[in-house]
C-alpha cells in the first residue's frame, strides 16, 4: 500500500474508502470487505450518520487480528459544532461511535458554521457568520484535541489556500491535510502546489464524480466523469476500468484518494487501481480535461443573507 509521509513522520495509506452516502445496513459490509481486501484507511464523518456502524466493522476487524496502528481513520467536525466548547464533545461522540480512543486525522468539514439544530440544507437564519465565529477559533479547539491525545493530526476540508495560510499564520499546529474535491474536471493544481510548499498533504474527495449524491446537491445536465470518452479510451488501452484510471491519476499526483463504494466488486476494483501505472501521454491527455467543474459547488453553504458567499468560501 502506497503511503504519504506526514510532517510528524507517520505514514498515511494513500488509498482509502469513502463512506459518505453509504447507508446503515450496507456500510458495515463495505468496511469489513475493504479491510479484507487490503484497505487500511477509512474516511468518515459525523455528518454521514453511519459512524456507529463503521465502528462496529472496525471493532470486529480489530478483534479478528487487524491492529489499530495499521489503520488510518479520518473523521470530520460537522458545521454545527464549531463553537470552541462544542469541538471536544463532538470528537468524543465520534470516537464513541467509531469505538476508538483516538483518530489519526480530524478535519474541519467546512470552514462554515451553523447553529446546533440546523437543518440540511440550512436556512439563512441558521448560519453563524465568519465574523461572529471565525474558523480560527474552531481551529484552536481542534488543536486542544491533539494536545488531549484524541486526534493525532488535524486539518481542513474544503479549505482554500488563503484559509490554510491563515491557519499557518495564526495556529499553533499547522494543518496536516486539506481534503478537497479533486478529479480531472477539477484539478486544483495551484492549491496542490501551495500545499506542497507548506508541507500540507491533500486528499482527493469525489474522485469518481460523486454521481450518487443527493439531488439537492446536483445541477442539471452534469457531465459524468465516469463516462468521459478520454478516460474511457485510456481505460481501454490499459485494460482497466474508468474508475481505476481516475484513482490511478489521483495517486500519480501524490494525493491521497478516497473513492466510495458499497459494492464488493467495486471496492476490490478500486483498491486494485493502486497497481495501475499511467503513461506520460495518459497524464497529458487527462491534464487537458480540467474545466474547474465542482460537483460540490458549496452553494448550500453560501445562500444570500447567510454571511457567507461562494467568493468567500473558495477565495476565487
Ligand atoms: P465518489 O466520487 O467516490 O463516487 C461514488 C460513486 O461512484 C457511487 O455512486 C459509487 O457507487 C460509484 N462507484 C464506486 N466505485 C465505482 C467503480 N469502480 N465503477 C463505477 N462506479 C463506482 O463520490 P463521493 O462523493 O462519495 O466521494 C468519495 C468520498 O470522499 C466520500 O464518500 C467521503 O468519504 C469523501 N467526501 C468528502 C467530502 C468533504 O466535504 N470533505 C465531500 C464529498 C466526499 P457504489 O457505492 O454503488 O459502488
Ligand atoms: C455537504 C456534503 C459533505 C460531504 O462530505
Amino acid at each position: 500500500m502506497q503511503a504519504l509521509r506526514l510532517k510528524s513522520g507517520e505514514p498515511m495509506p494513500r488509498l482509502g474508502l469513502g463512506t459518505w452516502k453509504s447507508r446503515p445496513g450496507e456500510v458495515y459490509d463495505a468496511v469489513r470487505e475493504a479491510i479484507r481486501v487490503g484497505y487500511r484507511h477509512i474516511d468518515c464523518a459525523h455528518a454521514y450518520g453511519n459512524e456507529a456502524e463503521v465502528g462496529q466493522a472496525l471493532a470486529e476487524a480489530m478483534a479478528s487480528g487487524v491492529k489499530r496502528e495499521e489503520l488510518w481513520i479520518t473523521s470530520k467536525l460537522w458545521n454545527n459544532a464549531h463553537h470552541p466548547e462544542d469541538v471536544q464533545p463532538a470528537l468524543a461522540g465520534t470516537l464513541r461511535n467509531l469505538r476508538l480512543d483516538y483518530l489519526d486525522l480530524y478535519l474541519m468539514h467546512w470552514p462554515v458554521a451553523v447553529r446546533g439544530q440546523a437543518h440540511f440544507p440550512p436556512g439563512v437564519d441558521e448560519f453563524i457568520g465568519p465574523k461572529e465565529l471565525p474558523f480560527t477559533a474552531t481551529w484552536k479547539a481542534m488543536e486542544d484535541c491533539v494536545n488531549a491525545g484524541l486526534a493525532r493530526h488535524i486539518g481542513g476540508s474544503n479549505f482554500s489556500a488563503r484559509k490554510l495560510q491563515t491557519l499557518l499564520e495564526e495556529g499553533r499546529i499547522a494543518p496536516a491535510m486539506d481534503q478537497v474535491e479533486l478529479h480531472p474536471y477539477l484539478q486544483q493544481t495551484a492549491l496542490i502546489d501551495f500545499c506542497r510548499r507548506h508541507g500540507i498533504h491533500v486528499t482527493a474527495y469525489s474522485p469518481l464524480g460523486s454521481a450518487d449524491r443527493p439531488a439537492v446537491l446536483k445541477a442539471d445536465a452534469e457531465p459524468l466523469l465516469l463516462e468521459d470518452p478520454a478516460i474511457a479510451a485510456i481505460a481501454k488501452c490499459c485494460d482497466a476500468s474508468p474508475a481505476q484510471v481516475l484513482i490511478a491519476w489521483a495517486l500519480e499526483r501524490d494525493t491521497a484518494v478516497i473513492p466510495k463504494s458499497v459494492n464488493r466488486g467495486r471496492i476490490r476494483e478500486n483498491f486494485e487501481a493502486g497497481a495501475l501505472r499511467l503513461t506520460d501521454s495518459d497524464l497529458k491527455e487527462i491534464g487537458r480535461l480540467d474545466r474547474h467543474r465542482r460537483y460540490l459547488d458549496g452553494a448550500i453553504w453560501a445562500p444570500p443573507g447567510s454571511g457567507y458567499s461562494l467568493e468567500w468560501l473558495w477565495d476565487e
